[in-house]
């Protein structure tokens, strides 16, 4: 019976250290400026799980950042104006200033898998394709060890 219990302990432990091992690592954000008529830069390269942050910094025109594809949209910014986006999975996402596109107002954000984006290869940082299965595991674990303590209970009444 104590075994059972033991058991019970060490899945907890294990959920704790597959969320630990699994979880995303730091983040990093971005700037993007909103200016008469353009984005800058207009094109921006970042890793899965970054966050874009795009100011208007024109003197007195409103802006947006309107995704073409609808996976954002600021709505009006007047100037002084921030909104931030987190890209959670890698592509190519085009979009536009809702104003100004006519004026080619428009920009892109590339988000490429962490750490293949600069020229030297380095150790994935982000969430990498394990942490959804892991988070799984630590779930799995965690109801089988419930289950075995409800059973347990049960013998016991
Ligand atoms: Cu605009």
């Amino acid at each position: 019976m104590r075994t059972y219990r033991r058991l019970a302990a060490s899945t907890s432990l294990l959920l704790l250290l597959s969320l630990a091992v699994g979880g995303p690592a730091s983040a990093a954000t971005r700037g993007v400026s909103q200016v008469d008529f353009s984005f800058s830069p207009s094109t921006i390269t970042i890793a899965v799980g970054d966050t874009v942050v795009w100011t208007n910094k024109a003197a007195t025109t409103p802006h947006t950042t309107t995704s073409n594809t609808g996976l954002w949209d600021s709505g009006t910014m007047n100037p002084g104006a921030s909104f931030s986006h987190t890209f959670n999975s890698t592509g190519t996402f085009p979009y536009h200033c809702t104003f100004h596109q006519n004026l080619g107002m428009v920009g892109t954000v590339i988000v490429q898998s962490a750490g293949g984006g600069g020229q030297q290869t380095l150790p994935a940082t982000g969430a990498s394709p394990w942490t959804l299965p892991f988070a799984w595991l630590g779930l799995l674990f965690l109801i089988t060890g419930g289950a075995i303590l409800l059973a347990l209970r049960r013998r016991r009444a």
